[in-house]
């Protein structure tokens, strides 16, 4: 648990229930959260982008953060940002699940930038990357271990409710990933999407530009001084932080994690 989320938000973030129009994206921190958040929102729009005055994080809210109330309070469809695992993410049969993976290297580089710059809740604004991956590869972070969460949500990625998608795949093909997300949400979405400008607007107001920019405004709470919310947006900047031991390290606890499962078809690229 973060240390900078109220505890009774998470408890009783943990006893929501869930509703079948919910749209729950579920991920791994860093993995392309709010990327998702804010297409799914955008193709609710028709492509019309969040106000001035609006954040991602008050028309999507994080369900452990916020707790049950302020979800209670949205709008139907609700878009719930989590990074619960599977088992305790709430349920329901008819509500949507998008999770969204991304391979591990760029996750903890992301991470742990994302850590250094929350200076009001982790004391690691000097911290080094050596000292992060330590806590990373122990699961000693906040939403614990990564395998943890990734490999239960695998196991239910061919679940009629569940639609799972890699931040990878989404940089190479954004207007695939779109159209995907589309159908998933269903006919409505689906229609919509098939209007070129409509899936024009969702992928200029989804682009990494035009969500830096945005993000001036949604994430007030980082120093000037640290790497912003929405940072680099590339695959593959682990290649400048890691050093061959910690490489092998991490692919070993992949193989370790995900033995039995086919998860490494998905980043063949880092895993070899
Ligand atoms: S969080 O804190 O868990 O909600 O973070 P999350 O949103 O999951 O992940 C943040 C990383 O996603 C990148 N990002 C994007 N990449 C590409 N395109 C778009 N539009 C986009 N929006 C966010 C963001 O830059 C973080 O990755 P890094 O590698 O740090 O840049």
């Amino acid at each position: 648990m973060p240390l900078g989320f109220p505890p009774e938000g998470f408890i009783c973030g943990l006893n929501y229930q869930a509703q079948p129009s919910d749209i729950f994206i579920a991920t791994y921190p860093k993995c392309g959260t709010t990327w998702t958040q804010y297409i799914v929102w955008l193709i609710h729009h028709q492509g019309e982008p969040l106000l001035d005055s609006q954040k991602i994080g008050d028309v999507s809210p994080h369900l452990e953060e916020v707790g049950q109330e302020m979800i209670m309070n949205l709008p139907q469809p609700r878009i719930i940002k989590t990074h619960l695992p599977y088992h305790l993410t709430p349920y329901h049969p008819q509500a949507k699940y998008i999770y969204v993976a991304r391979n591990p290297f760029d996750c903890v580089v992301s991470f742990y930038h994302h850590t250094r710059g929350f200076i009001k809740h982790y004391d690691f604004a000097e911290g080094t990357f050596d000292d992060f991956f330590e806590c990373f590869i122990r699961g000693e972070v906040d939403f614990g271990d990564y395998f943890e969460n990734l490999v239960p949500w695998y196991q239910h990625k061919d679940n009629d409710n569940v639609l799972f998608l890699t931040y990878e795949a989404m940089k190479e093909n954004l207007d695939k990933a779109i159209i995907k997300i589309a159908k998933f949400l269903g006919s409505d979405c689906y229609k919509d999407i098939q209007n070129p400008e409509i899936l024009h607007k969702v992928m200029k107001y989804s682009s990494f530009e035009s969500m830096s920019q945005a993000q001036q405004r949604w994430s007030s709470q980082r120093p000037k001084n640290m790497p912003p919310f929405i940072r680099h947006g590339k695959i593959g900047d682990w290649k400048n932080y890691f050093s061959t031991e910690q490489t092998q390290r991490l692919r070993d606890k992949f193989r370790i994690c995900t033995a039995g499962t086919d998860l490494n078809q998905l980043w063949r690229d880092f895993l070899v």
